[in-house]
């Protein structure tokens, strides 16, 4: 049976892994409607993959004796000002994220919870992976002048479709 102090910090980041997928999702709307379609196929797939995380926790929690609770979420920005905004909000984000994950993990040890402990460890992984794949493109992003924009967007579109291969590799 699932502590109270456990399902409460779960059902935090169900609410924090729903707003991920749908800041993604909007920050998808913007690039797609400025014209950046590879950056926008990107954030979308992003956006299902948030989904996902947010549905682990939703599982997770109902099979350990708990309930998930869906929460209201918050507005994220429609507009941004640039594709380097975008990235760099995606990156702190995502930080954000990592430290979030990070309170859980300990939380569970004190509470000597090690399924709880076993279950983040996919996460923790995760967000390794996730960090890493942002700052690559943030490095990018800084070779690139304005003027090579449009190749820059083919050039995620391709990294997006390298992913999704990846992913369903395994
Ligand atoms: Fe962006 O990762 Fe969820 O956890």
């Amino acid at each position: 049976m699932l502590n109270k102090k456990i399902e409460d910090i779960c059902n935090r980041q169900i609410e924090r892994e729903g707003y991920s997928s749908n800041l993604y999702l909007a920050m998808a709307s913007w690039a797609e409607t400025s014209g950046y379609g590879g950056i926008a196929g990107w954030l979308y797939a992003q956006a299902e993959e948030e989904r996902v995380h947010m549905l682990k926790f939703f599982r997770y929690l109902n099979e350990r004796g708990g309930k998930a609770i869906m929460p209201a979420l918050k507005k994220p920005a429609s507009d941004y000002k640039s594709v380097e905004q975008v990235f760099e909000e995606v990156l702190k984000h995502e930080q954000f994220i990592t430290g979030s994950i990070n309170e859980i993990v300990a939380l569970a040890l004190q509470e000597k919870d090690y399924n709880t402990h076993n279950f983040l460890q996919w996460f923790v992984t995760e967000q390794d992976e996730e960090e890493a794949s942002v700052r690559n493109i943030i490095d990018k992003l800084r070779l690139v002048g304005k003027n090579n924009m449009y190749i820059f967007d083919r050039d995620i579109e391709s990294l997006r479709k390298k992913g999704t291969a990846d992913q369903s590799a395994t």
